[in-house]
């Protein structure tokens, strides 16, 4: 899954693609990668980002989701707003990726699928004070009660997402991804989003953490490494900016080292 966010304040690519023509190219540069899916957004939901209005939401993506889902593109959107959901559908989105997991009721009557992500507090305040006693079994129980949920009201195709950064540390974000096989044991397709995130800045001592442009271009090994040790751990998909070096990555693990060890 191709990251594509139309605004002018996301972490790693706000304002790049902000026209809504630059959008709709860099969706199909997406795709010429090996995107699979486009996920369009419409507010940054990066630590302590301000809500954007309803009009504004709708002003950013619809069009973008038209053009790529008209010209054959499979577009996710990615939003918190069930108004913003409803009119991506109409204009050829299919999946609802929802970062607070509470659209499960609207993806069921469009009748698409739907992507619930765990957060814990709103984006304004999430990386204040991330607590928890088991952040595995906490994030793994919400989740699965969300999806039975959401299954039981018709969802037809439903994935859960740990939400990597969302109201976590980076050692709750370390401890997510070292047990993604719990996750992919619910028997639910499994989505995970790490690409440039802060944690990644962190751990690497390349970056001091702090969200800012700037600050994210030097977060490329961590994101492979972590996209593809998902991937190896039976995630399904993976959302990311820089798609063709994950596809590369992947494929190194993917195809050749694990055909040797099966043969
Ligand atoms: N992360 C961001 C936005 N949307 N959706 C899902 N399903 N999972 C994520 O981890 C996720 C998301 C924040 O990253 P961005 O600013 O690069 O879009």
């Amino acid at each position: 899954m191709g990251v594509l966010n139309v605004t002018p304040d996301s972490f790693s690519d706000g304002g790049r693609f902000a026209d809504p023509d630059a959008a709709v190219a860099q969706g199909h540069a997406l795709v010429a990668d090996g995107a699979d899916w486009v996920d369009v957004g419409g507010e940054s939901t990066r630590p302590g980002a301000e809500p954007v209005a309803e009009d504004e939401e709708l002003r950013r993506v619809v069009p973008v989701v038209e053009a790529l889902a008209a010209a054959g593109v499979r577009v996710s959107i990615d939003t918190r707003k069930e108004a913003v959901a409803r009119a991506a559908v109409a204009a050829g989105a299919t999946l609802l990726n929802d970062v607070s997991a509470s659209l499960g009721d609207v993806a069921a009557d469009l009748g698409v699928a739907w992507a619930a992500m765990h957060a814990q507090g709103d984006p304004a305040t999430m990386q204040l004070h991330p607590t928890y006693e088991d952040v595995v079994a906490e994030v793994r129980d919400l989740l699965v009660q969300r999806a039975e949920r959401a299954v039981a009201a018709g969802v037809p195709e439903v994935w859960i997402d740990p939400g990597i950064g969302f109201g976590k540390t980076a050692a709750h974000n370390l401890a997510l991804l070292a047990h993604l096989d719990e996750l992919v044991a619910t028997g639910y397709p499994v989505l995970v989003g790490s690409s440039r995130k802060a944690f990644l800045g962190q751990l690497l001592g390349t970056s001091d953490g702090a969200d800012g442009p700037a600050a994210t271009d030097d977060r490329l090994e961590g994101s492979l490494a972590t996209a593809t040790w998902a991937m190896a751990c039976g995630v399904a998909m993976v959302r990311v900016h820089d798609v063709r070096a994950a596809r590369h990555a992947a494929s190194v693990v993917a195809g050749e080292i694990t055909r040797n060890a099966a043969a």
